[in-house]
């Protein structure tokens, strides 16, 4: 087989409407950004990659697609080396990108690689990552505390049986009760089978009420989770997790850091979860040390790609650790890529996280992957399996345009609402 070469790679942003959410860090604004990669081979397939965006992040693609051209998407290891020099310390030890911006760019690039080696043989990614262990890859509903508001426009189009979640979608959702009605939508029309509260947003009782509530209505047979995205004082966290003990199915960063992880973690019988205290290759030491969590959120997003994944996969199995997967807002690229990899790895057990349901209506395939009791069926089509839809990537980079944001800033998102609003490390 004659040597592919990569000949062009686009960077497009893209802003996606996404409602008022809340979280720890302040308020989503009307818009999530997402950058889009495209990697064009010199036979002219598309390889196709999705990441968090911003404009820094956009800037350090751009330099690296200056360096890909003529590599081949099946050298892996070259192409990482590539761009590991770009992001090498400079002589007074300043290093161009930092350490997230270096893993969105690698994930980004890799997966459409991916996408890529995928088509030119005819084979599904999740081939490519040691095959399939499971057909469907099951997801948990993401409920929000939110404001009243569906961000942005063009939504759901004319999916009737949308009307319930939508409604939802738009519905404020501030207290035990409203929760409680988004995440029956939720589960109504995704058919998610476990459920996950963002907390942070409220004093700890108010949150705690809100999972007995969900108990209450869901029954013990659905699994619950918290993540109150580390804003919770010591004591705070463990009088909270004592009232959730038998409730939970894992307690998502209470506390700040691995120390104090590990704190509550002895003081609990729930297992811990984390995607803010071990997140990166680096943090694995300390993890062993001080055993600060029960399960790892994998993210390929965020540790930088499939392999990265499948590496961090090996971790959690040689050190007793679970395994579950982290999202944040995104469109279809990403939750193609996020089945791929779930189904290939088989110690990933727990139902992945998705943002999708906030973003559906709004994604730029051609077909969206669509979920049938909760789960995705992994796509079998060649690479990805998924087709992009270039009118609405178009739309979806106007809007960008249009909107006006560069980065994510859910705190300057909280002062329009509420003056003087500040993030604290440590809130209550
Ligand atoms: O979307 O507001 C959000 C979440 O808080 C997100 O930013 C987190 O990264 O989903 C996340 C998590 O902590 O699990
Ligand atoms: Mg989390």
């Amino acid at each position: 087989m004659p040597i592919m070469q990569i000949k062009e790679v686009h960077i497009t942003p893209v802003a996606v409407p996404d409602p008022p959410l809340l979280n720890a860090a302040g308020l989503h604004a009307p818009y999530a950004l997402r950058l889009i990669v495209e990697i064009v081979s010199d036979d002219g397939i598309s390889g196709w990659g999705e990441i968090p965006g911003s404009e820094a992040t956009r800037a350090a693609l751009e330099t690296a697609a200056e360096h890909l051209a003529g590599m081949d998407p099946w050298a892996l290891n070259a192409i990482e080396a590539t761009l590991e020099a770009l992001a090498k310390p400079d002589a007074r030890g300043a290093t161009p990108w930092d350490q997230r911006t270096w893993v969105h760019v690698r994930s980004a690039i890799e997966v459409a690689c991916y996408d890529l080696m995928g088509k030119s043989v005819g084979r599904p990614v999740v081939d490519l990552l040691g095959g399939a262990v499971r057909d469907r890859v099951p997801f948990a509903a993401y409920l929000f505390y939110k404001y009243g508001g569906a961000g942005g426009e063009f939504g759901f189009g004319r999916d009737e049986s949308a009307v319930g979640w939508q409604a939802a979608r738009q519905a404020e959702a501030l207290d035990p009760a409203g929760i409680v009605a988004q995440a029956r939508a939720m589960v109504d029309h995704y058919g998610f089978q476990s459920i996950k509260l963002k907390g942070g947003a409220f004093e700890a009782q108010q949150e705690v009420d809100a999972i007995l509530a969900l108990r209450e209505a869901f029954g013990p047979d659905v699994p619950l989770r918290l993540d109150p995205n580390a804003i919770w004082r010591l004591d705070t966290a463990i009088a909270a997790g004592k009232q959730l003990d038998g409730v939970l199915e894992y307690y998502e960063d209470p506390v700040r850091g691995q120390d104090n992880m590990a704190t509550v973690a002895r003081a609990l019988s729930i297992p811990l979860a984390t995607n803010m205290c071990t997140t990166s290759f680096d943090d694995l030491p300390g993890s062993v040390a001080h055993q600060s969590e029960a399960i790892i959120l994998s993210d390929h997003h965020f540790w930088g790609g499939f392999r990265a994944s499948l590496e961090l996969a090996r971790f959690c199995a040689v050190f007793g650790r679970g395994l579950s997967m982290h999202s944040n807002s995104h469109l279809g690229i990403s939750l193609a890529a996020m089945a791929h990899l779930a189904a290939a790895v088989p110690n990933l057990t727990y139902d992945c996280d998705t943002h999708y349901p906030w973003q559906d209506g709004h994604d730029l395939l051609v077909e969206p992957l669509t979920f049938e009791a909760g789960s995705v069926e992994v796509p079998s089509a060649p690479g990805l399996g998924i087709e992009v839809d270039r009118d609405k990537l178009a739309r979806l980079h106007a809007q960008y345009l249009a909107c006006g944001l560069t980065e994510r800033n859910d705190e300057i998102e909280m002062q329009k609402l509420q003056p003087g609003w500040t993030f604290q490390a440590t809130r209550w």
